[in-house]
């Protein structure tokens, strides 16, 4: 059995949280069974599955949706090849990526000498191996994979010399097998600066003065790391991805625990975040990262910022609840943020992030001001979709202009995401800090860019305190707003009831149960504006929904009006209004377009029924 032929514990615990909403437990079947290394569905036991139900098959691969890990997308399922380094499970066996390292070559860094006895000018073998990682960053090259065995790596850094050539000849640090590697109190775990076809996998990271720092490097793939810093923060950010850094992959990890209160009496501060991708203040062009299927939590000022183009974070777990020691002795002395912020200082900049099938919960009350939304935009045309925002202390989402004209959230496509339970905030009576959705320019004058061309569609908003969608000195007739449920009664969900845990990731299930008034009471996001016959390029009234995966994950699927088949978007052109699709379609002017459905109408909420 080589390296990762397995999975370790720990990582199927985060594969379990990360699975539910990723996709792959989302189906109206059965989970995954128990030979795949996913622990049975505590729904299950719990007697609250709806049941296996007729064979939904969007990505006509073959495989039902319940079974397959990722039904929009034919060449992930069960029997897939591995695809290595794409950052994805592509034939469903629960891990990522596994097996990706067997066939380089091979060294071996001891320092316990668990193998053999280690010295920096032994060979690298696992019988000879060497002591440090610094000796192994200044030998690896392209093709080469360091196994990191057992042991406390303290004040060591992953810095390589060289870089990676391709996705085949990268250069790789990854724990041996199950072993658990430890670096500890390094100035930086992680330091990569123009730097390529790197990867990283299965280590823990405590309490780093930085984390992961990305800079100018590209084709980084980070997976089932932890970076955790209980000892509180020694700078702004725990990890960055910046400078240019793009086409890197995130996946299967857990970062949390960055963060505290700083300044002094009278001007207390939140401090710090545990990742930010690009920059707040500076053009920055770290776009297109895949962030997938990691644990986000307990960050200072945020957990995630993303100040950038094109990234796509689909699948993590975000909470903030209040955890950080601070001066609010009604909050019982802890506080603590928002989730997840894409802001900018730069308008033309920072857009067309992607943010679906997220969980976005519990932000807690800061250390410098009263409330905090789950999540927080200031940036326009972003896709957020298929979110579960639910028990964030002030709006789920907010959509704001807080900098006046540097930021403007225009265009920002919101839909077939849930909103449970937001805008109850501990501390703040105001009513715009009391609902599920919120679109705020905090004063009326030519000094805040106008917010136009929101898209609001087929949300489902339930049990937020006062409105499902607030507007603030924001013209509701400049929006696209429709098909949305809003507090309009029980929405029929599988499991909503009771108050989950933060880390309890599979408590609520946002499938609709049999009958849920949900079910065929969405609207098509968009209609063509041509017609078509054996053709592949839709005219459309706004091809803003749709995503052509940027290069990391497969495009969306999309299915017209009156129509069974869903076919993949190849192309999203924005400027000439239009979408090209992988296989021909016939349609006239004026056909409703949908990801996939079933029914005669899309749906309200993140999962189509049945
Ligand atoms: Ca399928
Ligand atoms: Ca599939
Ligand atoms: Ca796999
Ligand atoms: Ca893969």
């Amino acid at each position: 059995m080589g390296p990762w032929g397995t999975t370790t514990g720990w990582a199927r615990l985060l594969l379990a949280a990360a699975l539910a909403w990723a996709g792959c437990g989302g189906g109206a079947a059965a989970d995954a069974p128990d030979d795949v290394a996913v622990p049975d569905d505590a729904r299950e036991d719990a007697g609250r599955d709806v049941g296996a139900g007729p064979c939904i098959d969007f990505d006509r691969d073959g495989v039902c949706r319940g079974e397959d890990c990722d039904d929009e997308n034919a060449a992930i399922r069960p029997g897939a090849p591995e695809v290595c380094h794409n950052g994805l499970d592509d034939d469903c066996d629960g891990v990522a990526d596994e097996g990706c390292l067997e066939g380089t070559r091979a060294f071996f860094v001891d320092p316990d000498s668990l193998g053999g006895s280690c010295d920096d000018a032994h060979p690298g073998s696992q019988t000879e191996p060497w002591c440090t990682v610094a000796h192994a960053n200044t030998t690896l090259v392209a093709g080469d994979t360091v196994y990191l065995r057992a042991g406390i790596y303290a004040g060591e850094t992953i810095r390589p010399a060289n870089s990676g050539k391709s996705a085949a000849a990268r250069i790789s640090y990854a724990a041996y097998g199950d072993e658990v590697v430890t670096f500890k109190g390094s100035v930086y775990c992680v330091r990569l600066q123009s730097r390529s076809y790197v990867t990283i996998r299965g280590i823990r990271f405590r309490d780093c003065e930085r984390n992961l720092y990305l800079q100018a490097s590209h084709h980084v793939n980070v997976g089932y790391c932890e970076f955790d810093n209980p000892g509180g923060p020694t700078t702004w950010a725990g990890s960055r991805i910046y400078e240019g850094s793009t086409e890197n992959r995130i996946h299967d990890c857990v970062f949390s625990r960055y963060g505290n209160e700083s300044g002094s009496a009278g001007a207390w501060e939140d401090n710090a975040c545990v990742l930010d991708i690009g920059n707040d203040n500076a053009v920055d062009e770290s776009d297109r990262n895949l962030v997938v299927r990691n644990t986000f939590f307990h960050g200072g000022h945020h957990v995630l910022g993303v100040y950038a183009n094109r990234n796509v974070v689909r699948g993590n777990t975000f909470h903030n609840e209040n955890w950080y020691p601070c001066h609010r002795p009604e909050m019982g002395g802890l506080c603590g943020n928002r989730n997840v912020i894409l802001n900018t200082s730069f308008p033309d900049h920072n857009i067309r992030n992607v943010l679906d099938r997220n969980v976005i919960a519990f932000s807690g009350v800061p250390a410098d001001q009263d409330s905090s939304a789950g999540l927080s935009v200031r940036t326009r045309d972003n896709i957020i979709r298929r979110n579960a925002f639910y028990h964030n202390d002030s709006s789920g989402l907010a959509l704001s202009a807080d900098g006046g004209n540097h930021n403007d959230a225009s265009g920002n496509r919101v839909y077939a995401n849930v909103f449970l339970h937001n805008g109850y905030p501990a501390l703040d009576d105001w009513r715009p800090r009391q609902n599920g959705l919120m679109l705020a320019r905090w004063v009326d004058d030519a000094t805040h860019n106008p917010m136009v061309g929101v898209a609001i569609k087929n949300n489902v908003f339930h049990e937020n305190q006062t409105y499902a969608i607030y507007y603030y000195y924001v013209d509701e007739a400049a929006q696209f707003v429709g098909g949305n449920r809003e507090e309009a009664g029980d929405p029929g969900f599988v499991a909503a009831a009771g108050v989950p845990d933060p880390f309890d990731f599979g408590f609520y299930d946002f499938r609709l149960a049999p009958g849920s008034p949900c079910i065929d009471a969405g609207e098509f996001l968009t209609r063509t504006t041509n017609s078509g016959t054996n053709a592949t390029v839709l005219k459309v009234e706004d091809p803003g929904y749709f995503t052509d995966g940027e290069g990391l994950v497969a495009g969306d699927l999309i299915q017209l009006e009156g129509q069974e088949l869903a076919v993949a978007v190849t192309a999203v052109d924005d400027a000439a209004g239009t979408l090209t699709v992988a296989v021909p379609l016939s349609w006239s002017a004026g056909t409703g377009v949908s990801l996939p459905y079933a029914g005669a109408r899309p749906d309200q909420g993140i999962h189509e029924f049945p």
